[in-house]
Order: structure tokens, then C-alpha cells, then sequence
């Protein structure tokens, strides 16, 4: 049964609660491994259904444009007060509905239409808001992408630092939502500063090791931090704008009124508690033991043939070459989501392929860890994932069955935060 208990929703909509409590078992019952998602607490579920979604707060606490804000604000603040903490930060912003409308207030910050940004791109593991062609971030500025080298996966900071001193770019992005690797911060910096650009370091993906201390920070080297909130970090959907006190105007200014009507107040409690959470010494835990299992899982994959790109990870993210195995992402994904394995096909660095049927996989492990899956599952994991690799090259439906039972069997003495 979902957790919080639904049972108002059931009453009022059987339908949508139906559907609600459908989804809450198949988390239950599926090994999730897309990097991007998590299982929050019930604490955080719990914040998000509150009566706080009734309530307008356009502007900033103390400066609003609605009446009725004596219990928000000092929400607002604390959400606030707890990411400065948290992250080490002088300013943050927690009004921004998501990473992409984030990192769209960053432009409006800090460039005119037809600047230059400098992001990584798509296919090498960047976001499409890094100026990639087909958002409106590469539309509506000049954009050039940097990528990795070709032997290694790895980004060639010698080669960015070329672009740069060429392109003059008065915007530099680093980070991205497929980079196994851990993003060198102080080497972007040296760079954005030769060159007089802002460096943003999107740090949405490992956001969660950050505050973990698993995965270096960015607070000193990157003038502008962006992140989402529901990723490593195990809060809500929604995101944040954190950068030195310098910036702070300017930055609160293109969220509201720049890009945004009214925060999402329920959405901004959720945040204030998760980084309550992440500010417990537990979390430090949680985010190392989120890359002992990358790396544990990475190992065994290797030892199974599976082709790594950069050969490894650092961090939550683990990211599959799958040309040696004879079949393309979309239909191995397919068949791992028939076996209980969920993640998602993804392109990889010169990846011959389309985007919408690529030749990669991309695996994440910060749910699994949520869970409380530990390295000595890592094994297992990978050889469900090798089998069901094989079973879907020989169409044997039957094996692809067989471990979706396993995967069950196994999760069942693993307890989920939403359901009980
Ligand atoms: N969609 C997110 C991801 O899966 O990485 C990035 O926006």
C-alpha cells in the first residue's frame, strides 16, 4: 500500500488512485537504476501533499506580492538557510521549478540573446540547457560544445580550454547528466577566468554526493551552482540556484520576475526537509555507499564483458557501450524493464547511432542504495543484467521472466520509503 495511505484519493478518484497505488508496487518490485531518480523519504512525500499548494508567494520572504504569507516565509527561509548550510554557499535560490527553467535563469542573468555559452555536449553527457541545438538554449544564444576524447571518455580539459580562448564564451557550463567521471571544478575555473566567463557547474546529478562529501564541491570555483533537488540528493522535483553573494541579485532577480510566477511552496517544505536530511551525518553515509555500489556494480559488469565508457566510474553513474554485445540500448532497456531492471538507453560519446535509438545504456545507483542494496548484491545485479542481455539477442522470454521473479524476490527484503 502506497505510503502515506491514499485512502481520500481512493474515495474521490478510484481511477487515479488505482494508477497511484499501481505505481507505488511497481517501485516496489523493479531494481531501479535510471541515475536521475531516487525514492524520498515519507517525510518528504509527506511535505509535498501539503495544503502548502494552496498558497500563491510571488517575490521573496519579506517582499511578496500576495497577503498571507506569515507561515512561508520562514519556510522559504529555512529551505534557504539549509542549502547555504548544506552546500557551504552565500546565496541560494529554492524557487526554481525544475533544472531546466534553472539553468534558463542563468542566461537570463548573465547573457544577452546571441552570447556566447559554452556547454558540454549532448552526446558526450551534457544537458540539452547547455546550449545543445535543439533547446531553446542553443536556439536563442551562440553556443559551442566541447566533448571527451575519444580514448579515454574523459573530458579533455586541454581541448575546452582551446575552445574557450577561441570562442570567448562569457558563460561556461560543466557538468551533465551522463559524465561517470568526477567533474574537475577548479581546472573549469582556471579556464572561465582566463577567459572572463561565468563558470555554472550543474551539479544536478551529483548533488547528493556533493552535500555526502563523496564527490569534490564546486563552492569556490564555480560562481553560479544549479541542481536539481530529486536526484542524489533524495528531495523533491524541483531545483535550486546557489552562487557567491556577488551574483546573488542578479540571480534571484531572473528567477522572479525574470522567469517564474509564483513558487511552489509545497515543493519548497519538501526541499527544506531533505536537506535537513542531507545535513545528517547519515547522508554521508548514504552518498558514499551510493559510490561503493556504482563501482562495485561497474566491476562486475566489467568482469562480464560489458564495455564501459571511460571504464568505470567515480561517482553514482555508470554509463554502457553495448556495440560488443550485439544489440542497441532501446531493446536491451526493454527487456531489462520485462526483467525487473529499469533504466534507460542513452547515447554514447560518438555514438554512431540516433539519440532515439543509441547504442548505450546509462545506470545509476542512488535508488538501489536508498533501498539498502549493498556491494555484495552488485554481483548479482550484473549477472541479471547479462543474462537478460543474452536472453534478449536469442528472444528467450523465459529467462527474462525467470529473473523478473528473482528481482522480486530479492527487493521484497528491501524495505521502500511510499509503500508499505
Ligand atoms: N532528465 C534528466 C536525466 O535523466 O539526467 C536530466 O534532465
Amino acid at each position: 500500500m502506497h505510503q502515506p495511505a491514499i485512502t481520500e484519493l481512493a474515495a474521490a478518484d478510484p481511477e487515479i488512485a488505482g494508477l497511484v497505488e499501481a505505481e507505488a508496487k511497481r517501485q516496489y518490485e523493479k531494481i531501479r537504476l535510471i541515475a536521475s531518480e531516487n525514492y524520498v523519504s515519507t517525510a518528504v512525500l509527506e511535505a509535498t501533499g501539503t495544503v502548502l499548494t494552496n498558497k500563491y508567494s510571488e517575490g521573496y520572504a519579506g517582499k511578496r506580492y500576495y497577503e498571507g504569507q506569515q507561515l512561508v516565509d520562514p519556510i522559504e527561509t529555512l529551505a534557504i538557510e539549509r542549502a547555504k548550510s548544506v552546500f557551504g554557499v552565500e546565496h541560494a535560490n529554492v524557487q526554481p521549478y525544475s533544472g531546466s527553467p534553472a539553468n534558463l535563469a542563468v542566461y537570463l542573468a548573465f547573457l544577452q540573446p546571441g552570447e556566447t555559452v559554452m556547454g558540454m555536449a549532448l552526446p558526450a553527457g551534457g544537458h540539452l540547457t547547455h546550449g545543445w541545438s535543439v533547446s531553446a538554449t542553443g536556439k536563442w544564444f551562440r553556443s559551442v560544445a566541447y566533448g571527451v576524447r575519444k580514448d579515454t571518455g574523459r573530458i579533455d580539459l586541454d581541448e575546452v580550454r582551446e575552445l574557450a580562448l577561441a570562442e570567448r564564451p562569457k558563460l561556461i557550463f560543466c557538468g551533465g547528466t551522463a559524465i561517470p567521471r568526477t567533474i574537475d571544478f577548479p581546472a573549469f575555473a582556471e579556464i572561465a577566468q582566463e577567459v572572463g566567463a561565468v563558470l555554472v557547474a550543474d551539479i544536478a546529478h551529483i548533488a547528493g554526493l556533493v552535500a555526502g562529501g563523496a564527490h569534490p564541491s564546486p563552492v569556490g570555483h564555480a560562481a553560479v551552482i544549479s541542481t536539481t533537488t530529486h536526484k542524489t540528493l533524495r528531495g523533491p522535483r524541483g531545483a535550486m540556484l546557489m552562487s557567491t553573494e556577488e551574483h546573488a541579485k542578479a540571480i534571484d532577480k531572473a528567477v522572479f520576475p525574470g522567469l517564474q510566477g509564483g513558487p511552489h511552496n509545497h515543493t519548497t517544505a519538501a526541499i527544506a526537509v531533505a536537506l535537513g536530511e542531507a545535513s545528517k551525518p547519515s547522508f554521508g553515509e548514504y552518498a558514499h555507499g551510493i559510490v561503493a555500489n556504482a563501482q562495485a556494480l561497474a566491476a562486475a559488469l566489467t568482469e562480464r564483458g560489458f564495455d564501459l565508457v571511460s571504464g568505470g566510474t567515480d561517482n553514482h553513474l555508470i554509463l554502457i557501450d553495448l556495440t560488443n554485445k550485439g544489440i542497441a540500448g532501446k531493446p536491451a532497456a526493454k527487456a531489462l524493464d520485462r526483467a525487473g531492471i529499469e533504466l534507460n538507453y542513452n547515447t554514447v560519446p560518438f555514438d554512431p547511432r540516433k539519440p532515439f535509438d543509441p547504442s548505450g545504456l546509462r545506470l545509476g545507483t542512488a535508488a538501489i542504495t536508498t533501498r539498502g542494496l549493498g556491494t555484495e548484491q552488485m554481483p548479482k545485479v550484473a549477472e541479471w543484467i547479462d543474462q537478460t542481455v543474452q536472453a534478449a539477442n536469442n528472444d528467450d522470454e523465459a529467462t527474462i521472466e525467470r529473473i523478473a521473479g528473482e528481482v522480486k524476490e530479492l527487493l521484497a527484503g528491501y524495505p521502500m520509503p511510499g509503500w508499505n
